[in-house]
Parts: C-alpha cells; sequence; structure tokens
C-alpha cells in the first residue's frame, strides 16, 4: 500500500531521477505557517531531491475563539484535523508546536523528529502606555490576559496585586487586542512563538522559573508522522535534537504521570548538565516514549529521562499533587 502511494506520488524528472511530492500539514495561523515554513526549509536543505508541499487546515482550536482553551475540553484541541489527513494520506507528516500535542498521542502516530528549542521561557508584553514596567512595577488592580492556568496560578501566588483575565486568538488578535483597547495592561505569551513572529521588540520581561515555569514542551517544534511510514520517519529523524529530545521525553513523562493536559496548571523547568548521550542505532526497534520515536538517540538515555520525569511526578503525588490537581479541575469546570 504504501508503494503504491509513493508511486502515485512520484514521477521522473528530466535527468531520470524520481521525485517524490511529500506533503506537510499545517494549521492556517502565521505563526504555524512560519513554524511549518522552518521545518521545510530544513527538510529541503538536507533532502534537495524532494518536492514539498504545504496543506494549511484550520481545527477546532483556530474556530473556537470566545472559550479558554482549558475549557473547550477537547484533547487534541489544535491537532485532530491534522491527525485525520495523516491517516488519510493526504499529508505525510504534520508541524506542531510540541506543548499541543498531548502526551499520549492516537494509536498509529508518532512523534518523528523534535527540533532544537527556542527559547522556552514566557515572556510579558506590555500596553503601550506601561512601557519601561515590568509585573513586579505595574499599578495595583493591571490586568494581565492569558488564558494559560498555569501562567496565571504561578503569577497571581507570585504578583498578588495583579488580576487576571482570559484572552483568546493567535498572536496577532492578541496583541490587536492589547494595543488597540484598554482592557489589559500587559498580557503573557511564550517568548519562542514572539521570537519567530519576529517580535522580539516587543517582549519587556522574561520571565525565570522563579515567577513562573514553562508548559512542558513549550519552545520545540515537533514533527507527527504515520508510525508505520519508515520512509518518512526515517527523512525526519534527523532533525531530532538530542538534549531537547530528551528534556521532552522526560517533562512529557512527568505531565503523563500527574495526568495531566492543557487544562492543569503544570509547569517544569528541565536543564541538560554534563549531557552524556550516546548515539546508538536501532534499525528495526521502534520503542514509543511519550509518544517519541527517536531510534537513533541512545534508548538508555531516553529511558533514563522518562523515568526521571515519572519519578519526579510520584515525588509531587506523594505530597498531595493529586489532591491540589483534581480541585484545579474542578474550579476550572465551574469557571
Ligand atoms: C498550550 C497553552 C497555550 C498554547 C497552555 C499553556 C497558551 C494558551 C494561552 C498548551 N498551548 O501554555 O499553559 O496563552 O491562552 C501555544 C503557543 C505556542 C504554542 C502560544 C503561547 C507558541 C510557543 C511554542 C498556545 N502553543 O503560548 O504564547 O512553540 O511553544
Amino acid at each position: 500500500k504504501l508503494f503504491k502511494l509513493i508511486s502515485l506520488l512520484s514521477w521522473q524528472d528530466g535527468s531520470g531521477k524520481v521525485c517524490r511530492v511529500i506533503r506537510i500539514g499545517t494549521r492556517k495561523s502565521q505563526l504555524a505557517r512560519i513554524q511549518t515554513d522552518s521545518v521545510a526549509a530544513k527538510l529541503k536543505e538536507l533532502n534537495p531531491d524532494i518536492n514539498l508541499e504545504i496543506v494549511a487546515m484550520s481545527t477546532i482550536g483556530d474556530k473556537i475563539l470566545d472559550t479558554a482553551l482549558s475549557k473547550i475540553g477537547e484533547k487534541s484541541l489544535f491537532t485532530k484535523e491534522l491527525e485525520n489527513a495523516l491517516e488519510r494520506n493526504e499529508v505525510d507528516l504534520v508541524v506542531h508546536s510540541l506543548k499541543d500535542l498531548p502526551t499520549t498521542l492516537p494509536s498509529g502516530f508518532t512523534i518523528g523528529a523534535v527540533l532544537k528549542r527556542e527559547n522556552p521561557h514566557d515572556a510579558v508584553v506590555l500596553h503601550p502606555k506601561h512601557i519601561g514596567k515590568t509585573l513586579e512595577t505595574l499599578p495595583d488592580n493591571s490586568v494581565i490576559g492569558t488564558s494559560s492556568l498555569r501562567r496565571a496560578a504561578q503569577l497571581k501566588k507570585r504578583f498578588s496585586h495583579l488580576e487576571f483575565k482570559d484572552i483568546r486568538g493567535n498572536l496577532n488578535t492578541r496583541l490587536k487586542k492589547l494595543d488597540e483597547k484598554a482592557d489589559f495592561a500587559a498580557i503573557i505569551l511564550a517568548a519562542a512563538g514572539l521570537r519567530r513572529m519576529g517580535w522580539d521588540n516587543r517582549i519587556s520581561q522574561i520571565l525565570g522559573p522563579e515567577d513562573c515555569m514553562y508548559a512542558v514542551g513549550q519552545g520545540a517544534l515537533a514533527v507527527e508522522v504515520r508510525a508505520r511510514d519508515a520512509d518518512i520517519l526515517e527523512m525526519v529523524s534527523v532533525l531530532h535534537d538530542p538534549d531537547t529530545v530528551l528534556r521532552c521525553i522526560a517533562e512529557r513523562a512527568f505531565l503523563r504521570h500527574l495526568e495531566g493536559g492543557c487544562s492543569v496548571p503544570v509547569a517544569v523547568h528541565t536543564e541538560v548538565k554534563d549531557s552524556q548521550v550516546v548515539f546508538l542505532y536501532f534499525v528495526d526497534e521502534q520503542f514509543q516514549r511519550v509518544g517519541v520515536t527517536a531510534s537513533k538517540i541512545s534508548g538508555e538515555a531516553q529511558d533514563r529521562a522518562e523515568r526521571l520525569g515519572i519519578d519526579l511526578a510520584n515525588l509531587l503525588l506523594s505530597k498531595g499533587a493529586k489532591e491540589i490537581l483534581t480541585v484545579a479541575r474542578q474550579l476550572n469546570d465551574a469557571r
């Protein structure tokens, strides 16, 4: 079946070389397009003979703009339509922000590449009239826009003089809502997204772990493929960044063990120290760890990363994390 598909999509060029069209699925937002184009450019550079085509689609997360993400209650908010297209062979790979991918993928799919992480931290973008201030020096009762429970939970505790309100929409919409109205004194966004859009100049403060830890997988791009499509899996595997993969396996294992999703306030901070990544080749063994297939990265190192995430989750569970998350979910459902 795979062979048939390849022959349907391939032809010989003037020099007799076989060309194949590889279709890449993406969401329609400008950020998604920029992220997908960057992965496409890397693939083209590594495989000059391939022909890439980009197919843009809308997802539920793009269509429902008036509800906080955590309230929509659909797990694969930004990914379902793209996975359907993968399943129907309409596209061969899909580029996502890793933090939007559930820690358990539907069967038949895998993350074939996790690219080098951008700055994973959250950033403060101020309303122009507050330029020069920080979260600490903003006036009492200033309203901060974010619909991330994770951000609001941490920042409320740290900056009790501020108020937090939901803001939805893609990055362009949010910046417009901030600048053109007086509803928000500042909004909180991932530094990585702002940087990719070329809006670094709007970042007035990067939040360190003492203020606000980031979301699992934040700042890393992931390439999702059909788990059985060995050709595509092999092609994208060279895009893996070893340090990023190991950090993200640990983070995703942690979140999965806590049974968290995008509706619970779970945040992380990871670092790689004295990296001891050993490169081994597993040719016909395909282990998936929290949805990731990285057969050229030491399986032992991946196991250790996964174990680390699970151990930390267990430590928190023993200190009452389950009860806290249950209450957080109930409060969120009642919002
Ligand atoms: C997820 C969350 C948000 C996105 C929840 C969270 C932010 C929602 C909001 C799971 N996905 O972070 O606690 O602010 O209302 C998203 C962004 C990026 C990927 C935008 C952002 C770009 C950065 C990246 C939305 N998904 O967080 O500012 O590649 O990590």
